[in-house]
């Protein structure tokens, strides 16, 4: 692109398919700064903010907080740090929040990655995982996935049509799916 603005990688994928786990890999091998935007939500909730009861059960509901919520927190994240490339993880959910970006940030990403992972594995790996989450249960998780399916394919599709997105197999030990998440940052000349 024209030299102006951050390198911007969208990471996409279902719930559970791994996008924090290999977001840190790539944070830590090629210094990109990392933006969660489930993060970002789960912060305003902790800090009692105007919103934080909304995001919070919109959270528990697996539906997808208003763009303007979200993109406000990432425009936050980015315009306060010297950063010249990011990793925004979870984000865009749905046409909605990417037509929001778009609109809001003046930017597109550069590259999108999606972690194709198989239904029955992102529910084992969530409902393994024990943090406490308030959305990791069996009935959030099926309403994730189904809000996954219905919202989210649709911008990974948009972005595979212009030519942005890298899909990686997310099955197989976390080394295993960053070696091929490796081979498209190796090909950046980041
Ligand atoms: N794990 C990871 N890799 C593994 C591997 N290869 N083999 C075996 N286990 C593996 O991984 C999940 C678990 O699996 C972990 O225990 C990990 O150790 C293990 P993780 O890397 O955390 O997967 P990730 O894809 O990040 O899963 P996460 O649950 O965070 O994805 P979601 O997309 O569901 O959650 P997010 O935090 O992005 O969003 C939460 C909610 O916030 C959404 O449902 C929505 O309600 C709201 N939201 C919005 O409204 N708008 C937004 O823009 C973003 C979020
Ligand atoms: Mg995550």
């Amino acid at each position: 692109k024209g030299g102006k603005g951050p390198f911007i990688c969208f990471v996409l994928g279902g719930p559970g398919s791994g996008k924090g786990t290999q977001c840190a890999k790539i944070v830590k091998n090629y210094g990109l700064t990392h933006l969660s935007a489930g993060e970002l939500l789960r912060r305003e909730i902790a800090s009692n903010s105007e919103y934080g009861t909304t995001i919070l059960n919109t959270i528990k509901e697996g539906k997808i907080v208003p763009s303007e919520v979200t993109v406000s927190l990432i425009q936050k994240e980015m315009e306060s740090s010297d950063s010249k490339k990011f990793l925004i993880d979870g984000f865009p959910r749905s046409e909605e929040n990417r037509a929001a970006f778009e609109r809001i940030m003046g930017a597109e990403p550069d590259i999108v990655l999606f972690f194709d992972c198989p239904e029955e594995e992102m529910v084992n790996r969530v409902l393994n995982r024990n943090e406490g989450r308030v959305d990791d249960n069996i009935d959030t998780v099926r309403k994730r996935l189904q809000v996954f399916k219905a919202l989210n394919l649709p911008v990974i599709n948009y972005y595979a049509r212009r030519g942005k997105l890298y899909t990686i197999n997310a099955v197989g030990t976390v080394d295993e799916i960053f070696e091929q998440v490796r081979a498209v940052f190796a090909a950046l000349k980041l």
